[in-house]
């Protein structure tokens, strides 16, 4: 079916006037949807089906995610309009529309704001790090029971790596011969991939909803205020860790370059914008957060980083099946910044456990 009779299935307020393609998303397909004579404007997804098998599923999570977030801004004398994500409902009242395999939804598409690729302002990183603890607070208190787990084991360490594993195994692309150094990087750390599944496993720190795509292209920033001021993407909230999260603000906001930099001689671990980022976020989980999981914050940035280049790294393997590619060794060189993310925190590992333990004593 055609775009613009899949947004006629949806109660759009007004004619459409256009739908172009938008933003930067590595899964779903964006557009933004323009209306004739109106400042309106929403956002269609077409989800990605194959990666989101469950879309019923992960449709049932959100519809609750954002009732609880609206009745919470409501409450707190927020701007609905522009600090929740509002899905608007089809002409038969149901929160998505299916097509054959294609999963359609529709967001009100928040004004005036922006979103980085990369952060260069230490206050707007801290902005971001403040929404994002307030998110995990606010969930605090969701029974994870009643949200089903989109993705089996997304963020299970582990079980990345064995799937790494089978990847140089099975060599589906033939590409294995290639990339034997950045295999050897991987196999060199894998210890540390156990660290946080294991802490969870025995209850050392909590199972709490997350959020579990926390990069910074994933939060608007006010245009004119550099307020964080909504979470979006949120396909992936389900039962895991507060410590990707964080991390994972961390991998792609302290970054000084893109993801998919070539030139690695520009990619680096800003420490600074760790400390502004650190700021935010424990100011906004306030007393949420254990002192285990204060203790494992710069753990957390250092796998789900190293996590990421894996997964970059698997599906280069696999014949880049997986994320969207626009060059035939995209996957590769997202790979690359990640790895020499992972070398650079792993040098400033201990001054990043302090500069957590300081930020929470100065809150
Ligand atoms: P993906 O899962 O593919 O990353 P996202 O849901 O993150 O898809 O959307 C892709 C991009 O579209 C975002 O990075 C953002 O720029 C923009 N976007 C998504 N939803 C909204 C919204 N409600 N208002 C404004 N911009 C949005
Ligand atoms: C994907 O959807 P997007 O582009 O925000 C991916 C994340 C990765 C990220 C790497 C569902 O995020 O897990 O960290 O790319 N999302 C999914 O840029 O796999
Ligand atoms: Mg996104």
């Amino acid at each position: 079916m055609k775009k613009y009779d899949v947004a006629k299935q949806f109660q759009l307020v007004g004619e459409v006037d256009s739908i172009t393609p938008y933003g930067e998303g590595h899964i779903n397909d964006t557009f933004l949807v323009t209306i004739k004579d109106s400042s309106m404007k929403y956002v269609l997804q077409r989800l990605n089906t194959r990666i989101f098998a469950n879309y019923q599923g992960l449709m049932d999570n959100i519809q609750k995610v954002t009732a609880v977030m609206y009745d919470i801004v409501k409450s707190q004398g927020g701007d609905v309009e522009r600090e929740c994500m509002r899905l608007i409902p089809t002409v038969d009242g149901k929160a998505y529309y299916v097509d054959g395999n294609d999963c359609w939804r529709v967001y009100v598409f928040v004004k005036d704001t922006v979103v980085y690729q990369v952060i260069d302002s230490p206050e707007v990183f801290e902005n971001t790090g403040e929404a994002f603890g307030k998110f995990i607070a606010t969930l605090d208190g969701f029974d994870a029971n009643t949200l089903c787990e989109v993705i089996p084991n997304f963020h299970n360490t582990v079980d990345r790596y064995k799937k790494f594993l089978t990847a140089i195994e099975q060599n589906k692309s033939g590409r294995v011969d290639k990339v034997q150094k950045e295999i050897d990087f991987v196999n060199a750390r894998a210890d540390k991939l156990s660290l946080i599944v294991d802490a969870l496993e025995s209850k050392q720190i909590p199972l709490r909803v997350t959020h579990n795509d926390t990069k910074i292209n994933n939060v608007l920033i006010d245009k004119a205020t550099g307020k964080a001021i909504c979470i979006i993407d949120l396909d992936t909230i389900m039962p895991g860790s507060l410590l990707y999260d964080f991390g994972d603000s961390i991998r792609s906001g302290c970054n000084t370059a893109l993801e998919d930099e070539k030139d690695l001689s520009i990619v680096n671990f800003d420490i600074n914008l760790y400390e502004a980022y650190c700021k935010g976020f424990l100011r906004g989980i306030g007393d949420k957060i254990t002192d285990k999981e204060l203790d494992m914050l710069h753990l957390g940035a250092i796998i789900i980083t190293l996590e990421c280049g894996i997964r970059f790294l698997t599906d280069y393997l696999d014949g880049d099946v997986y994320f969207k590619t626009q060059y035939a060794d995209h996957n590769l060189v997202r790979c690359h910044t990640q790895f020499k993310l992972v070398e650079e925190m792993e040098s400033v590992s201990k001054q990043m456990l302090e500069i957590a333990r300081k930020c929470k004593n100065n809150i």
